[in-house]
């Protein structure tokens, strides 16, 4: 038999996390579920983050069969400000070391639940409006602030990264990302000794979204990280892709990507940034905690409850590579995690 080397994010949470966090967790999930009046969650949601068998990435297709093109480019999300930004200079210190993943594929297949459980999320985000936008930081800093596009665009020097993307479900993407290190927006708001985790809340507006207003989903979508995680050269605000704005269904108009994690934690849309001295709760972990921890590594060794996380499929190709610890960024994030 086959044992797995079990890691520290695969334990139950009560063994590996302070008993006030945890309990603090706890009541958090239990009076999300009382309100729902259900006991459990995971049972009743036959969609959720499903592993590679349930909807495979697209391959080919009959050659008859002939899909309308998928926009790539979103007007409504472009103005003189933004467009002059793009594209950006790329920054040589990141590389796929795989294909590029061609961007119409990547447009056509990916998860906001906000707006549809299917991958094809382009198609119902019509009504989403991305612009205007504004996002504010607070919590346990010294200048906590409020910031529209303007001032992202005046206030921080925007640089393209080559980034893997690996989502929990298995497939797999390599992207352009345009944008700035989480940790230069943080100095600015100068972060107290305390604050030891950050905070990011998706924008709340059921009648552009409306998945928003499914009663058994903790709503706002919600994600975490350590500060020390948030830190992390690696760890981009985003406000582009294919050196051009994110389009909606990417999570216009700003969002954080973090290549070392589950895409999950990447989170979208984001309008709210908060310094806390408490692990926040966060979307999955809320709905589904034996399948979603805080923490979220890619990791080959630790299989999903449902299915194996050793192998991914590529968007588009559908090439399968080995999965990589770290998804492939042990020599940037590795020293986090040591102990
Ligand atoms: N607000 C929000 N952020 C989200 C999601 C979501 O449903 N809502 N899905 C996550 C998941 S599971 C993945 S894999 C990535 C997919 O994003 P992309 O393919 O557009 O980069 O977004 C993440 N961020
Ligand atoms: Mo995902």
């Amino acid at each position: 038999m086959n044992y797995l080397r079990r890691q520290i994010w695969d334990i139950p949470e009560s063994k590996h996390t302070s008993e006030s966090v945890y309990r603090e967790r706890k009541t958090h999930r239990r009076e999300f579920l009382e309100r729902m009046g259900i006991a459990s969650a995971g049972l009743l949601l036959p969609w959720a983050l499903s592993g590679c068998n349930e909807e495979a990435p697209p391959t080919v297709q009959p050659a008859n069969v002939v899909d309308p093109p998928v926009p790539v480019a979103d007007p409504e999300n472009e103005s003189p400000t933004t467009s002059s930004h793009y594209p950006a200079k790329r920054n040589p210190k990141f590389e796929y070391g795989r294909d590029e993943t061609d961007r119409e594929e990547a447009a056509k297949y990916c998860n906001f639940y906000e707006f549809t459980t299917s991958k094809s999320a382009y198609k119902y985000v019509d009504k989403f409006q991305p612009t205007p936008w504004e996002f504010e930081v607070d919590g346990l800093c010294g200048k906590p602030r409020k910031f529209d596009l303007d001032d992202v665009y005046k206030t921080f020097t925007l640089q393209e990264r080559a980034y893997r993307h690996r989502c929990v479900e298995t497939w797999a993407m390599c992207v352009p990302w345009t944008g700035f290190p989480l940790s230069e927006l943080l100095k600015l708001v100068e972060p107290k000794p305390e604050a030891k985790f950050v905070a990011f809340e998706t924008f709340n507006r059921p009648k552009e979204a409306p998945r928003m207003n499914e009663p058994t989903e903790p709503w706002p979508y919600t994600e975490g990280l350590t500060i020390e995680e948030a830190m992390n050269d690696l760890t981009l605000v985003t406000t582009g892709i294919y050196g051009q704005p994110l389009l909606k269904q990417h999570g216009a108009p700003i969002r954080i990507v973090t290549p070392w994690k589950y895409g999950f934690k990447s989170i979208k849309s984001i309008v709210k940034v908060t310094l806390t001295d408490k692990q926040p709760a966060t979307f999955w972990n809320t709905l589904i905690p034996h399948e979603y921890g805080f923490r979220a590594n890619v990791n080959p060794e630790v299989p999903h409850p449902r299915w194996s996380q050793r192998r991914e499929r590529m968007l588009g190709t559908g090439e399968a590579f080995d999965t990589v610890v770290y998804n492939g960024y042990g020599d940037f994030v590795g020293k986090l995690y040591k102990s």
